[in-house]
Formats: C-alpha cells, sequence, structure tokens
C-alpha cells in the first residue's frame, strides 16, 4: 500500500508512521509536513533511513503540490493541523488555514485522483473536542452526538469534519473520521498539559494549573490511538465515523497530582493560574462502536502509560530543551508570565 500521511513530524503522526512502518514494512509512506513550530523531524530519526519511508516539506493548503502527491496513492491519513487549543484562542488564523482550508485541498487532490483510478482512501483525524463539553454526570459523547464546538481550535476541526463527510455524500469519496480523546506519550510538544508539566519538573519549575484543576479529559495512550487508526483503515466502513476514547477519564487536579508522585514531588509546584476562557468542563468517549466492529479497545494502563512517558522525557532532555527555548519561550511568557 502507498500511503501519504500529513503532519507526520508532529507528535501523534511520528508516532503512527514508526507504528505503521514496524507492523506492515512493505508499505511506502510519503510524510508531508509544513514543519511549523510543532513539527520536529527528530521525531523520526530512527525512520529517515527507511527506503519505504520519504519526508516531503510542505504544506497541505498546496493545490499543486497535494495534485501531484496523490496520483498513484492508496491511502491519505490527514494528522496535519494546528493543535493547540491556547494558541487558536490567543489567534486563530493559522488554524482556519490550515485545518479547513488544508483539508479541502486534500479532499479535492483525493477526489481528482480518485475519479481517475477508482481507489484512493481518505482517514481524517478529529478530535471529542467537535462535540462540546459534557456536564459532571452527563454520558460520554459517541458517534450520534451532535457537533457543538466551543474552541476557535475545535470549531475549525468541525468544519474540517463536515467538509470531510460532504465529500463521501456529493462526490462517494470513501473517506472514514477517528474522533479521539487526549493523547499523551513520547514526542508531545510540551505545551499540552502532560509534557508541559513533566519538562517543568524536569526542570524544577513550577506548573501552572488552569483554574481550580476541575476540569475533566479523558486520556489515551499514542499507541492506542494509532492501533484505533489502523483498525479503522483496514476494518472500518466507508462514510462512518469512531470515537476512540481512553476509558480513563481525570480531573486536571487527579492528573496533576499523579504526575507529582511518579516523580516524587509535592503539591507546592503547583500554581494556579487564571482558568483558560470557554474552558470545557468534561470529555469522555463511548467506544462502544470501534470495539464491537473493529475489535478495538484501548490497552495501556493510564498509570502505566504515564510512568513511561515521564521516563521517556528523563531520558531524552535534549529533545525538549532545544524546544523549550527561541519561539517557544516567547510563547509561555505571554500565556503564564513566567
Ligand atoms: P502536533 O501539533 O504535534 O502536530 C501537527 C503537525 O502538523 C506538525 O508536524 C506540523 O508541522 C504539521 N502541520 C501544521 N500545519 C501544516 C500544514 N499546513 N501542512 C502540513 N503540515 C502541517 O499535533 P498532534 O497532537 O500530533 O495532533 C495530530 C492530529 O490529531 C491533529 O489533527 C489533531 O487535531 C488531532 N488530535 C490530537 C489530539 C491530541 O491530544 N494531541 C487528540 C485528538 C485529535
Ligand atoms: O498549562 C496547562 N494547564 C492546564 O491546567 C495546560 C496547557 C492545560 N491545562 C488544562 C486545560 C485542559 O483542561 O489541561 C487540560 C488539557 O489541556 P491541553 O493539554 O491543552 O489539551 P486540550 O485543550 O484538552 O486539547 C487536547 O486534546 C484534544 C489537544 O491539544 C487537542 O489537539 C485535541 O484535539
Amino acid at each position: 500500500m502507498k500511503i501519504l500521511v500529513t503532519g507526520g513530524a508532529g507528535f501523534i503522526g511520528s508516532n503512527f508512521i514508526r507504528y505503521w512502518l514496524k507492523k506492515y514494512p512493505a508499505d511506502s509512506l510519503v510524510n508531508l509536513d509544513a514543519l511549523t513550530y510543532a513539527g520536529n523531524l527528530e521525531n523520526l530519526s530512527d525512520i529517515e533511513n527507511n527506503k519505504n519511508y520519504k519526508f516531503i516539506k510542505g504544506s497541505i493548503c498546496d493545490d499543486n503540490l497535494a495534485y501531484d502527491l496523490v496520483q498513484d496513492l492508496d491511502l491519505i491519513v490527514n494528522f496535519a493541523a494546528e493543535s493547540h487549543v491556547d494558541r487558536s484562542i490567543m489567534d486563530c488564523r493559522d488554524f482556519i488555514t490550515t485545518n479547513v482550508e488544508g483539508t479541502r485541498t486534500l479532499l479535492e487532490a483525493a477526489k481528482s485522483a480518485s475519479r481517475r483510478n477508482g481507489k484512493i482512501r481518505f482517514h481524517h483525524i478529529s478530535t471529542d473536542e467537535v462535540f462540546g463539553s459534557l456536564g459532571p454526570s452527563d454520558k460520554p459523547f459517541n458517534e450520534t452526538t451532535p457537533y457543538d464546538p466551543r474552541s476557535p481550535y475545535s470549531a475549525s476541526k468541525a468544519a474540517a469534519d463536515h467538509l470531510v463527510r460532504a465529500y463521501w455524500h456529493t462526490y462517494e469519496l470513501p473517506i472514514t473520521i477517528s474522533n479521539c480523546s487526549n493523547n499523551y506519550g513520547p514526542y508531545q510538544f510540551p505545551e499540552k498539559i502532560i509534557p508541559l508539566f513533566i519538562t517543568n519538573l524536569l526542570a524544577n519549575k513550577k506548573i501552572p494549573v488552569y483554574g481550580q484543576g476541575k476540569n475533566i479529559r479523558d486520556w489515551i495512550y499514542v499507541d492506542d490511538h494509532n492501533a484505533g487508526v489502523d483498525a479503522i483503515i483496514k476494518r472500518g466502513r466507508l462514510g462512518q465515523s469512531y470515537c476512540l476514547g481512553g476509558n480513563s477519564e481525570l480531573t486536571n487536579f487527579k492528573l496533576t497530582k499523579k504526575i507529582l508522585s511518579f516523580m516524587g514531588k509535592g503539591e507546592d509546584m503547583i500554581e494556579y493560574v487564571t482558568d483558560r476562557p470557554g474552558h470545557d468542563l468534561r470529555y469522555g468517549l463511548d467506544f462502544t462502536k470501534a470495539k464491537n466492529e473493529l475489535g478495538w479497545r484501548p490497552a495501556v494502563n493510564f498509570n502505566d502509560g504515564l510512568k513511561k512517558t515521564i521516563a521517556w522525557y528523563k531520558n531524552n532532555q535534549a529533545w525538549w530543551q532545544n524546544i523549550k527555548s527561541g519561539e517557544y519561550l516567547e510563547y509561555y511568557k505571554k500565556q503564564y508570565g513566567q
């Protein structure tokens, strides 16, 4: 199979490429990534000499490039996105450009290719945030939950999902979508809560908890997410969405306490900071459909995954110390005033 992975130099995409080439070594993979602040080729330094892997620097918004790349493909897996909610609150222009216009560009390229050879498949990576926010005792989201995005990030992801489905209904482009909960694991950019807190604590810096830490997220280890995407690609029904949840809902406060305890630090390292505007209270995903139709379920226990992730950041300090300087530092100061 010949696959175009977009955003493969980011956190989940790079883990996906490593996962896929290990499991399907005969497949060939092209990674199209614009190398924004979040894209890092060091994430794939162990893969770069694999003869079945090729990197192309470019944007998913580039019509001509997308058209050229898709001509002899079997599959596109679209991970490329602006992915950080706080950045979307500061300025959402790039979110609309990449997440919406970029997805349209890829869909159009896939449509033109599939019209000719009738085989190109499009898998789109989405998020649970498109469903909005749950109350404390609401049932978790599932595939029938109406979309109700509430941040500029989730609004841009929802718009992209609607376009993907529109290409299925209008042009019969063979698509699938996965809506996943919060990922964690190696190579995650240290602006998201888990790698931010681990790397701050490794540097003996305080960790900024928004509001009172009462918000709830459903955590999934990145390899479990990628195994779910694999199952959808191999066995999912065309035109369908699948929710991939982690079965690990936790308040941010409980998550913080776990990180502190696994790293041998005390609660004095917490700094309560101003809450995120419009902060969604709770995400949770019901993955019954993926379990029943695909035989998929998350395999990694949260405590084990978190310990493994902490160990990875401890053992790869050069990776994140390079990142936590320059542009990142400016962003961090703007965000937390530290
Ligand atoms: P990330 O920010 O780590 O990586 C995004 C990658 O996309 C980077 O390599 C970046 O360079 C690339 N990119 C950005 N704009 C591009 C463009 N115009 N053209 C080509 N490449 C571009 O993000 P991530 O956390 O790995 O998320 C990957 C996908 O999964 C996103 O679509 C995100 O919405 C979705 N998702 C993420 C999570 C999570 O918890 N991180 C959860 C559910 C869904
Ligand atoms: O410093 C922080 N302090 C804090 O309390 C940060 C960065 C976050 N938080 C809180 C906000 C959220 O309640 O932690 C929770 C998780 O925040 P993020 O790591 O920024 O993730 P979230 O906003 O939940 O979105 C993530 O999950 C869904 C990804 O970034 C998205 O790409 C994905 O779609």
